[in-house]
Parts: C-alpha cells; structure tokens; sequence
C-alpha cells in the first residue's frame, strides 16, 4: 500500500486553489517549512515496562531501527527513524547501581541536545510505568531526580507519564478478556494509582503530570497478538503534548493497523479529539502570515475537507469507521465529517 502523505496532499490542493499566486506561494512555503519539521521523542522506562511494545503498536516502525550509538556511552539508546518522527527508546532504571548512573547520565545528556535553531532537541519525553509493580521508587527517581529537573522551562509541557500493562495491573485479574477492558475493581484500582504517581511527582517536584494507564497488547508465541487498551488515549495525549507545528508529521507514522486503536475508556472520542487536534494546527501552520483568511476553505475544502480526509483515514484507525457505519466508504467520510 502506497503511505499516505499529508503534505503532498497539502501541495496539490493549493496548487489547485483559486487564489492569487502571491498567497499561493506564501502557503506553498509554510507547507515546506511543516515538511521539515522533525519530532523527537524520548520513550523512557524500567526494562520490561513495554518500551518497545508501545512503540510498535503506536507507529508505523517497518522502517528499520537505525543504529544505536558506537560508543559505549550511547550503546543502550536505541533510535528509530521514520521519516521525520525520530524515537529514542531509552532505559531508565532499576538495572542495578552501574548501569543506572550510566543510564542517568544518558539522559540527562540527551534532555540537553538542542536542534540547529538551538531549541531543545527532545520534543517529548514518554515515561513508561508498569502498572503491576508494587514498588515505584526507580520509577519517581527517575521522573524527580533525573527527568524534571532537567526539562529547561516547559517542564508540564515536555513531560507525560504513561501506566502501562494495565491488564496486569492486578496480576491478570479483573481484566475482562472478552471487551478487553479493565473491570469496574480494576479501573478504580488503576484510578487510584493514578492518583498516587501524580501526588508522588506533584510533592517531589512541583510538576503537574495527568499519568494515564493503557495497556500496550503483547504477542504470545504462537497466539494472536492481543489488542491495546486505551491506546488511542494514548495518541491522543502525545499529539497535545506535541508543538502545534508539528503535529502533521504524525499522520505520516501511524500505525495504520485499526485493531490498534479499537477499545479505549471512552471518556472522549479520542480518534476524533486526535484528528481535529491535529488539522487545526495544520490549517493553522499552513495558513500562517498568507492574507486569506477566512478563505482558507477555499483551498482546503470546507473545515478542512480534503486535508482531513487523508488525516481521517490513518488517525485512530479511521478505516474502522468508513467500514462500520452503515456500509460503504462514501456513507463513511459522511459520517466522519459530520462529526465537525
Ligand atoms: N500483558 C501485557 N504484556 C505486555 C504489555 N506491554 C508489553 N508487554 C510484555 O512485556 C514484555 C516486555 O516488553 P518490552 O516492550 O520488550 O519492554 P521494554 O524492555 O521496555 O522495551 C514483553 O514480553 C511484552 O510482550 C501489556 O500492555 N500487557
Ligand atoms: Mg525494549
């Protein structure tokens, strides 16, 4: 299947726009400025936490991992390219006193990287926690004592923290296998947990997190890989914490496998909430400083139609909704769209 780009999409409906050529290349130049855009995030967390799982299940990662460091310092730090979404799967601690002072200097090296206009190169730190463990003391010292204290300015908004493998957060009970949902014991369970990172980070550091839980899926040898839980939250949440200007080089990356983005708590329309996130900043980047105004429907189609569309059919799995509701894909991209 040939990837969709949004930009390329963004190209020709200016291209075919009926505005004047002063405006035109004003919007062409935003959209090439949007394409080279890059997004860094770091994914950080104990070994065995899902790292590398949530990696796999948010994004499209067939493009190989490109190499690690050569030199020791950097060996453990596994980067993966794809296109212009880079992520840098990090350890963080608990792998005994030695590996974890390299770990945290690791870090802290990285969180100091800035890009060539000098900004911070680490968009987005992901700090992955596993639900199940008892004892998170390596956890708040890493997120306390190793990652706040060096997030520059923006700390609240560099920073999310994730609760993962929640369904074994209660060591595989109150996990209903059937919706794959948490039950009511064990959503209050892992409210309460919740909770209790967010109070833990608050005393520690004065930083307001809003932790999430979600449950990455696995792969069983032989078994069906089993669907993520809340993982569309998950999207969601590293969109918004994600510059407004970057936000487009997502829908390039993500995984476009709908079982991925099926059962989520259903407190928002995540998919929606994500696609909408992400157009407004698009039509809001590609539109900047060109005098059109309110005719910006005039190149993108209205709210954004022909843009959305390519948005909607890769973000939260989209396809699901142009199959599902009442059959066909013309009957789909109606519904999709009168959900604006
Ligand atoms: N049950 C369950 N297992 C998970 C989940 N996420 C990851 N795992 C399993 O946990 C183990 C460690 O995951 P991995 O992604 O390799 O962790 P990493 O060391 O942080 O990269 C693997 O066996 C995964 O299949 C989850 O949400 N639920
Ligand atoms: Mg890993």
């Amino acid at each position: 299947m040939r990837k969709t780009n949004i930009f390329e999409n963004m190209e020709n409906d200016i291209m075919n726009a009926d505005i004047n050529e002063n405006e035109k290349s004003k919007l062409l130049k935003n959209v090439m400025r949007l394409k080279e855009n890059k997004i860094n995030i770091m994914i950080t967390g104990a070994t065995g936490c899902g790292k590398s799982s949530t990696i796999n299940a948010l994004f499209d990662t067939e493009v190989a991992k490109v190499g690690v460091g050569v030199d020791p310092e950097t060996m453990e730090i596994e980067k993966y390219e794809l296109d212009n979404l880079i992520l840098w799967d990090t350890p963080g601690l608990g792998d005994g006193k030695e590996a974890d002072n390299r770990h945290a200097k690791n870090i802290i090296h990285k969180l100091a990287e800035v890009d060539a206009q000098g900004n911070a190169l680490i968009d987005l730190v992901l700090v992955i926690l596993d639900s199940g463990t008892r004892d998170l003391g390596t956890s708040y010292e890493l997120i306390n004592n190793v990652i706040i204290p060096n997030l520059g300015a923006d700390k609240e908004g560099r920073i999310l923290v994730a609760l993962n493998q929640a369904d074994m957060a209660m060591k595989g009970r109150n996990w209903d296998y059937d919706k794959n949902e948490p039950n009511n014991t064990l959503k209050e369970f892992l409210d309460k947990k919740a909770a209790s990172v967010k109070n833990r980070i608050f005393e520690g550091t004065g930083v307001n997190v809003t932790p999430i839980y979600y449950s990455a899926g696995y792969k069983e040898e032989g078994e069906e890989q089993s669907r993520p839980y809340n993982l569309s939250k998950l999207l969601y949440y590293i969109v918004k914490a994600t510059p407004a200007e970057k936000r487009a080089v997502y829908v390039n990356n993500i995984n476009q496998d709908e079982n991925m983005w099926k059962d989520d708590d259903e407190l928002i329309d995540y998919a929606k909430e994500t696609k909408r996130t992400i157009l407004q900043s698009v039509m809001d980047s590609a539109s900047e400083g060109a005098d059109i105004g309110g005719e910006i429907g005039e190149v993108f189609g209205p709210a954004g139609e022909t843009v959305g569309r390519v948005i909607g059919t890769v973000v939260g799995g989209a396809a699901g909704v142009v199959k599902g509701i009442g059959g066909g894909i013309i009957d789909g991209i109606k519904d999709f769209f009168s959900l604006w």
